[in-house]
């Protein structure tokens, strides 16, 4: 029936009854306030060393980043973001084979505040707004170590960002930072201010391989500098986890998706413990030496991702048992800030 035909007592009962099958609007909560927070381990020659680094001032957490030093065998077994007893990251190398020398982490985790009002044009300076994915290659060859640093386009700064190595399974993520090449991937390195608009990611020979392989970065990039009246600010922010069971299968996927209409703004991935403490828990301090991290990234080339993935294998054969997780953190791109005036 045409709605002209409709008399207006009629068409108002109907919309008050579509309307009662709407869900409920998701509350106001854009992000802000991007901050990345580092911190560097004492050294120790502990064949597993773990650490967590919590976020403070901006309380969420959007990505976790690590650096081992650079010796032969280190590889990375976490890089996760978590939300339960107070929110950062947990960060954790092995010795993926003994390792003689005393060695170090550099732990980052990139924060934001994740249920800011909604800003006014004027006042949207510092919100995520504009995101967008980067990926960049290393070549494909067989160099014992190698780095990748994927770079936001002009006047984007990375909010998260992670790696990828592509090869046999002799490889290892070593390095995933925000953060241009040169200088030192520990210590002195991190950004005076806010982020940076780069992004690296590390990997390595384990065990000596003739074989090629290529190492990838991925940055997702907002702009956090600039005041902006267009329509693509994230807000409604939630958190995915996707596990892999704990078993001895020599690799693992886990991929964390995004509810339909979601994209990707952050994730981390860890290996999980196999073996059980006296008292019960699974803590990750029993799990196996002898698996590292051969992803933690955003799934995509370009323009947004919707999953976060994870992968992770034995650097060497082994019949301790393990299991993997991804988590994702989500928004909705498609937001306004308040017009002017508002
Ligand atoms: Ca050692
Ligand atoms: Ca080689
Ligand atoms: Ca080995
Ligand atoms: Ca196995």
């Amino acid at each position: 029936m045409p709605s002209s035909l409709m008399s207006p007592t009629r068409l108002a009962l109907l919309l008050a009854g579509a309307a009662l099958l709407l869900p409920a609007s998701p509350a106001v909560a854009y992000v802000n306030d991007v901050v990345p927070r580092f911190s560097t381990s004492e050294p120790s020659s502990e064949g597993r060393q773990g650490r967590n680094l919590f976020c403070n001032v901006s309380p969420d957490p959007l990505s976790a980043g690590l650096t081992l030093d650079q010796l032969p065998n280190l590889a990375i077994q976490g890089a996760q973001v978590f939300y339960s007893k107070g929110n950062g990251a947990v960060l954790t190398g092995v010795e993926t084979d003994p390792v003689e020398e005393t060695w170090s982490l550099r732990q980052e985790v990139i924060c934001a505040e994740t249920d800011a009002p909604q800003p006014t044009v004027a006042s949207s300076n510092g919100y995520v707004k504009g995101v967008q994915l980067v990926t960049a290659h290393s070549p494909l060859d067989s160099s014992t170590s190698k780095q990748v640093t994927a770079t936001c386009p002009a006047g984007k700064r990375v909010i998260a960002g992670g790696g990828d190595v592509d090869g046999t399974e002799d490889i290892a993520l070593t390095s995933l930072r925000q953060g241009g090449p040169g200088g030192s991937l520990l210590g002195a390195d991190p950004p005076a201010g806010g982020a940076t608009p780069t992004y690296t990611a590390r990997a390595r020979e384990m065990d000596a391989t003739s074989n090629t392989w290529q190492v990838e970065a991925k940055a997702i990039c907002a702009n956090l500098d600039t005041t902006s009246a267009a329509s693509d600010y994230a807000d409604a922010v939630n958190r995915v986890t996707a596990e892999q069971a704990i078993s001895s299968s020599a690799f693992k996927q886990a991929t964390a998706s995004c509810n339909p209409g979601q994209k990707v703004i952050g994730g981390g991935a860890q290996v999980l413990a196999g073996n059980q403490a006296a008292d019960g828990t699974q803590g990750v301090n029993q799990s196996t030496r002898d698996v590292a991290l051969t992803r933690s990234q955003p799934k995509g080339d370009s323009g947004n991702a919707q999953a976060w993935v994870a992968e992770a294998q034995e650097t060497d054969p082994t019949n301790d048992v393990w299991g993997l997780e991804a988590t994702a953190i989500c928004a909705a791109l498609d937001r306004p800030p308040l017009p002017e005036g508002d």
